[in-house]
């Protein structure tokens, strides 16, 4: 079997699968003696298997400096065992009578075989086993101790997504690390090495599915389920299969328009489910085991079934119809909503769309439809509330969407780990059924007992060398992975993986990065988005401030600023009644000002400047504060990242240092543009006398 060389060593481009070498070491010692792999014969013609053993013999070979042996009998003990219960004699010796059955088709076992003294890693697939093998090297490359493993894992999400915004012409829509790794030139590239390099890092985190191109899927993305493109996108569904993963296309709806002659793409006629009918068949012909399709439908300028009159359920049920024979799925977008919408009576709300249109279409979705909620009702701000819909629809499938890509959050020119605002809204209480009814738990399907259920995401790669533009923008997509996993791993325990394996595993090295990518979030949220506010954004691009700048405000800003107060009114009272679509306690808690907390008080109501928060400050002055203090933080980020040169390569510590001086200049126009504007508006000074223009 091949080993891969190690190209680009300080370039970030081998991520958190750079397999260090482990220095001489009693770690060291513990671990030589399992740099030998056995398999047996008939296991080593599965693809996957193969992907785990050449991942395997890649990471041994890496961290200590020896190519491992290959065996099919574990003749020479210790070794790694790896196998399917049932079919290897070492797997079902070394696991524990019972173990097998309550490992789901992709979780596994790792254990130290007493007897024998080798690690074995049984499942019963051989996706399951390549899991294992990434939790083994994730082991020893985080210097971990491998004497008497005993670990049994299964992912708590079933679907564990990864959406890429590429677009043929190579873009990327939001993509702030260079260009597609997917495209060039209207086609789909022939580098089919990266894409294999970036199914490695996904499956390692335990990704199982992704999506190709862009949910904006223009003229020529559209081709990309007629029989001129499909043999391309086999070869690339090929490379993903070999790691687990799962093909999905975003479809255009009215592709029997642009690419099928038809005049028409209403659900409800026959010629166009046909159609869609013919298209299934010609992609799963390619794409034996293809995922389905992911849908951005009547929104944004895409077209959908409101063009004939036809609600979602009726526009998704004809995609599910035709996918239905081969279990493939549809996932369906609710990010549905009029961004010309005119709300200058202070009823009509952005916020309540995807609610409003979906609520009502509960139990009329066929079962092989997902709806995709994204995490918050508008869009991937810095700070909202938990969309009110997720857990709203019992009888029809739901996954959360995030976005890694960081749109709103700095677009990997700022660092903002955003591990802690996912759990934030995994972790928040919906009171759907009852306290204790968890996005967590709406997501991972057990609270309404649903057919699919699980996470998606926006990718943030791209064509840079270290994939991410920003390196420790990195922590977020691998974040992203492992949370999807399991979302009780803590902020803190996936940072620190991700630490050990890029940088080693010296404590007081990863104890900086750690705090370091702790405070990312709450130091651009103080500099950027106080207590809620969105979209203070400069228009298309959203990157830097512009605090009335947001594309789609042509009706005002989007936060009601005048002379008097900010905010939007978003109550039941005297408002746009968006509370009203949470249920209980969260209701109470937003639809008040005295329980509303600080962070969303201004995403929740409109207050004067002279409002005093549950701080014990006005909202005038904790902007001003606040806004002081991120841009100082910020300069303190590079500050403290200048401490740790000397402590890992050059390259890598450079091209961090170099997108934190960026940051700590950029924080203080964002905090001059904001204070500026919010004093001119109302004319209250800064009680600490500070100069703002
Ligand atoms: C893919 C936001 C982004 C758009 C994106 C859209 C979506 O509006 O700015 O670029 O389009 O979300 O999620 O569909």
């Amino acid at each position: 079997m091949n080993t891969p060389a190690f190209p680009h060593t300080g370039d970030g481009y081998q991520a958190w699968l750079g397999y260090r070498r482990i220095p001489s070491s009693d770690l060291r010692e513990q671990y030589l003696p399992y740099n030998r792999i056995m398999i047996e014969e008939h296991a080593e013609r599965d693809v996957i298997i193969q992907a785990a053993i050449a991942e395997l013999i890649r990471g041994l070979e890496g961290m200590l400096g020896q190519a491992p042996a290959v065996l099919s009998s574990c003749e020479q003990s210790p070794c790694v065992a790896l196998g399917i219960f049932g079919s290897s004699a070492v797997i079902d010796g070394a696991i524990q009578e019972g173990t097998s059955s309550k490992v789901c088709e992709e979780g596994y076992v790792i254990r130290t075989d007493n007897l024998t003294g080798c690690i074995v890693i049984g499942a019963v697939s051989s996706v399951g086993i390549l899991y294992g093998v990434f939790h083994l090297l994730r082991l020893l490359s985080t210097g971990a101790d491998v004497d008497g493993l005993d670990i049994l894992e299964n992912p708590v999400n079933q679907l564990r997504m990864v959406n890429q915004w590429d677009n043929i012409d190579g873009s990327i829509e939001r993509g702030y690390a260079g260009k597609s790794i997917f495209y060039a030139d209207n086609k789909i590239t022939s580098d089919l090495e990266r894409i294999r390099d970036y199914a490695r890092l996904l499956a390692s985190s335990g990704i199982n599915a992704i999506s190709m191109n862009n949910v904006n899927v223009h003229k020529y993305e559209t081709m990309l389920i007629t029989p001129e493109y499909l043999p391309d996108v086999a070869r690339v569904a090929d490379i993903f299969r070999a790691y687990g993963i799962k093909l999905f296309l975003s479809v255009n709806y009215a592709s029997p328009l642009e690419i099928g002659g038809l005049t028409t793409a209403d659900p409800l006629e026959p010629t166009v489910r046909e159609w869609w009918r013919n298209v299934a068949s010609d992609v799963y012909a390619a794409i034996p085991d293809f995922g389905g399709f992911l849908v951005k439908a009547d929104s944004e300028n895409r077209p959908g079934p409101f063009t004939y009159g036809r609600n979602h359920a009726e526009g998704a049920n004809m995609l599910a119809e035709a996918l239905e024979p081969y279990s493939g799925i549809v996932i369906w977008r609710c990010f549905v909503y009029n961004c010309k919408q005119d709300w200058r009576d202070r009823k009509t709300d952005r916020a309540r769309a995807a609610y409003d249109h979906f609520k009502p279409l509960d139990g009329q979705f066929k079962e092989n439809v997902i709806l995709q909620v994204k995490n918050g009702p508008i869009d991937f701000q810095v700070r909202e509330p938990v969309s009110p819909l997720i857990g709203a629809m019992p009888a029809t499938n739901q996954v959360i969407e995030f976005q890694i890509t960081q749109e709103y959050t700095g677009q990997q020119r700022h660092v903002c780990y955003l591990v802690p605002q996912w759990k934030e809204v995994l972790d928040f209480d919906t009171h759907i059924k009852g306290e204790g009814s968890t996005v967590k738990r709406i997501v991972d399907g057990s609270l309404h007992g649903s057919r699919y259920s699980g996470f998606a995401a926006v990718s943030n790669i791209g064509d840079d060398a270290n994939w991410t533009g920003h390196l420790l923008a990195q922590a977020n997509l691998y974040g992203y992975g492992r949370l999807a996993w399991n979302p009780e791993l803590s902020s803190e325990q996936i940072a620190e993986e991700w630490i050990r394996m890029s940088f080693g595993g010296e404590s007081d090295l990863v104890d900086a990065i750690l705090r370091l990518l702790m405070d990312s979030w709450g130091i651009y949220e103080a500099y950027t988005a106080p207590l809620g506010v969105g979209f203070m954004v400069s228009p298309n691009h959203h990157y830097g401030p512009d605090v009335e700048g947001y594309e789609y405000s042509m009706w005002g800003t989007y936060h009601f600023a005048d002379w008097q107060g900010v905010g939007v009114d978003r109550t039941q009272a005297t408002g746009t009644g968006y509370t009203t679509q949470y249920t209980g306690a969260n209701f109470d808690v937003y639809e008040s000002l005295d329980t509303c907390p600080d962070n969303l008080l201004l995403f929740f109501h409109h207050v004067p400047y002279t409002h005093v928060l549950h701080s014990g400050k006005t909202v005038i002055q904790h902007i001003y504060d606040t806004h002081f203090e991120g841009a100082e933080r910020a300069a303190e980020l590079r500050d403290r990242w200048a401490k740790l040169a000397d402590r890992m390569d050059e390259g890598l510590h450079q091209q961090v240092a170099d997108r934190l001086a960026e940051q700590a200049e950029h924080a203080k126009e964002w905090r001059d543009r904001i204070n500026t504007y919010f004093y001119r508006r109302c004319g209250i000074a800064d009680e600490q006398g500070r100069e703002i223009y």
